[in-house]
This record gives C-alpha cells, structure tokens and sequence, in this order.
C-alpha cells in the first residue's frame, strides 16, 4: 500500500495527521505539487481528480479524496481509535460537520489562496481542468471565512470537539482550515474565543503536533 503525498499542503496533512491519531504506518510516495507532478499521464491515470492525498493498495486499487481514503482506513483498521464516529448519530454528525468544516472553511480559503496567488494563474480550481482566476470569488471566499470562523466558534461554545463529545476527523479538517487561513494572513478572529481555546487544546495533540 502506497500513499501519495505532499505534506506541506493543506489536504495531505488531514490524512498525515488521521493516520498519526491512529498510529497506522504507511509508505508514502512524494507527488511534487510544485512541478506539477499530479498532472502528469501516469498520475491521471490512477487519480482522475489530480489531486493528493491518495492511496495505491496492493492490488492496485487507488482511492483519492480524504473521505474515500479515511473511510477506507476505518474500515480496514478496526482496532484503531475510531475517527469517523461510533454511534450511527456520532457517524452521521462526524459526516455533517466534517463536510461543513471542508466546505465552509477550507475551501472558503482556496477560495482566496487560489485566486490571488501568482503561482496559480490559470489553476484556481483543483483538477485536470485549467479555470482562471476571479477576484471576486476570492473577495467572497475571504467573507466566508469569516463565517466560517463564527459559525464554528458558536458550535464550540456547547460542544467539547467539533462534532460533540470525542476527537474526530470533523476536528482534523476544522484545524486544517484554520492552519490553512494563516497562507492568507487570515487568524482566528480574537472575539472566537471558543474556537480559540479548542484550537489551543487539540493544537497539543502529539498527532497534529508531529504534522505541523
Ligand atoms: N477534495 C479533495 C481535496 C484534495 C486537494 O485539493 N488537494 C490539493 C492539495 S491541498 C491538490 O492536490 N492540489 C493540486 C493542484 O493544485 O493542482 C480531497 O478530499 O482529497
């Protein structure tokens, strides 16, 4: 098994740092974002979406987007600490605020990241596909970060961990996104102070700690 990684960029490190909470060891093969190794035939081949993180497993199987790859560790990996929920509701609301963390968060960020930075003219969306950049979509995604910052600080007001009362993926991506914001001079705002004191405690993590 083979995951492929870059792992200084925002996506890979949710996974890097699921596998560390669960304490799996696997080898891991470089696609050089910078020279645009995800685009090349062979890499398309296996992952239509272009993108990393992914995973090669030994039959050849390759499963891309952190959803397909995390649910895949779950479920070969059982007697690792669960991540994705244990109750059908824990499950269910994992789910819910994982994909609202990704969509409002972090890609609320790429929304700016990538449609300003000179490294991306031409690569405002991830994918084989090439769309130019819009300086309105990065005005918009720096208006939905700062909902996202205030919609996650209200939930952590009640809420222990993002999706309730246990550590789980939906924290991971929330992390990320906040990491991510800082690509944009963007930090969690000082009246989040819920959503600051959370980010300061799972900050601690030997897991998040060793995939800074
Ligand atoms: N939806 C994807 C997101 C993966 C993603 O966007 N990865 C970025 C790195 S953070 C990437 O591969 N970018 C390639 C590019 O910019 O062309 C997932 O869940 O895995």
């Amino acid at each position: 098994m083979k995951l492929y990684d870059f792992p200084s960029a925002p996506n890979p490190r949710r996974v890097n740092i699921f596998l560390a909470e669960k304490g799996i060891e696997v080898e891991r093969v470089t696609v050089d974002l910078m020279k645009q190794e995800q685009l090349q035939p062979e890499y398309l081949a296996k992952n239509p979406a272009c993108d990393v993180p992914m995973l090669e497993l030994d039959d050849g199987t390759c499963i891309s987007q952190i959803r397909g790859i995390t649910h895949y560790f779950e479920a070969a990996y059982p007697e690792t600490p669960p991540l994705l929920g244990r109750s059908p509701a824990e499950k269910g609301l994992v789910e819910m605020w994982e994909h609202l963390a990704f969509m409002d968060g972090l890609l609320a960020v790429a929304e700016v990241f990538r449609n300003t930075a000179r490294g991306f003219v031409d690569r405002a969306v991830v994918g084989q596909h090439n769309y130019p950049q819009s300086s309105e979509l990065a005005e918009r995604g720096a208006l939905r970060l700062a909902n996202f910052f205030k919609d996650f600080d209200r939930r952590l007001a009640d809420n222990q961990y993002v999706a309730g009362d246990a550590f789980s993926l939906a924290d991971i991506t929330t992390l990320v996104s906040c990491d991510f914001a800082k690509w944009i001079k963007t930090g969690i705002p000082e009246d989040c102070s819920h959503l600051r004191a959370w980010y300061a405690k799972i900050s601690e993590r030997p897991a998040i700690v060793a995939n800074p």
